[in-house]
């Protein structure tokens, strides 16, 4: 079943945002605050995919899938163990990583080091990337409940939030916002000039930095996100491969 909604997932064009985080942490509190109001749900896309990924729509008009996963790290009876093994698949092939806390908790700072180890096991052993802490967004959950800022605070690009009452989740979702902005690569695409419908694309997918128009083809230099990059070579590869140079 994980393998078939992983290619299900693998259709859908945006990018993939997974939350992690010790069992009780209030991974999916903030899954249904965040996708409650947003959710399209009359969304064909959306209709293969399993109940605990479901799309949102960020201020800037972006659409991700949030992608719930049960806990990260917990006190794994045995047959957790097999959903222990989907979570570390969900990170591997998640965009963004959101690490959601619960910072009222005792051994808070304990479990924050427990889950960084094991992301950093996972880039060990080559199941992601080794620059992952560049993906992984720090949430500070359940801020109600500790009276006055948090004592150590998030990570740079983190957060401080409370999923129960709502607070802090639009500095989130911009926080998602701009590290996939920052996650964008540029790609250099010679696209022959009568071909407007992949160039068009292109101008609405992506931010086109640079072009130069020739008698037979258009040389654009765009900045996409790896999952557009993603789709827009496997597309036009069935038509006509653009030929592609990384652009810095
Ligand atoms: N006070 C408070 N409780 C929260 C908050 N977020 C989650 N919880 C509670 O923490 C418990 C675990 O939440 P849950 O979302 O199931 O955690 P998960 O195991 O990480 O998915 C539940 O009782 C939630 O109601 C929060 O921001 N503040
Ligand atoms: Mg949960």
């Amino acid at each position: 079943t994980r393998g078939l909604h992983r290619a299900a997932r693998r259709r859908v064009p945006f990018p993939v945002v997974a939350l992690v985080g010790y069992t009780n942490a209030g991974k999916s509190t903030l899954f249904n605050a965040l996708t409650g109001a947003t959710v399209y749900a009359q969304d064909q896309l959306f209709a293969t995919l399993d109940p605990t990924m479901r799309g949102l729509r960020l201020p800037s008009g972006r659409r991700i899938i949030l992608s719930d996963t049960v806990g990260f790290i917990s006190d794994l009876p045995t047959e957790l163990i097999a959903a222990f093994r989907a979570t570390l698949e969900e990170v591997a092939e998640a965009d963004i990583i959101l690490h959601v806390r619960d910072i009222s908790h005792p051994d808070s700072a304990a479990q924050r080091a427990d889950v960084e180890d094991v992301l950093e096991g996972m880039a060990k052993g080559g199941t992601i990337e080794e620059d992952w802490r560049r993906r992984v967004i720090e949430v500070q959950n359940k801020a109600d409940l500790i009276g006055g800022p948090a004592a150590v605070p998030p990570r740079e690009g983190g957060v401080v939030i409370s999923a129960m009452t709502g607070d802090g989740l639009p500095d989130l979702l911009a926080a998602i916002d701009s590290r996939l902005t920052e996650a964008m690569e540029t790609v250099r695409y010679t696209i022959p000039v009568r071909d407007g419908a992949t160039l068009a694309w292109l101008y609405a997918h992506g931010e086109v930095t640079s072009r130069r128009d020739g008698e037979q083809d258009i040389v654009v230099t765009v900045r996409l996100l790896p999952a557009d990059r993603a789709r827009f070579e496997m597309q036009s590869g069935e038509r006509d491969p653009p030929a592609r140079e990384s652009a810095g």
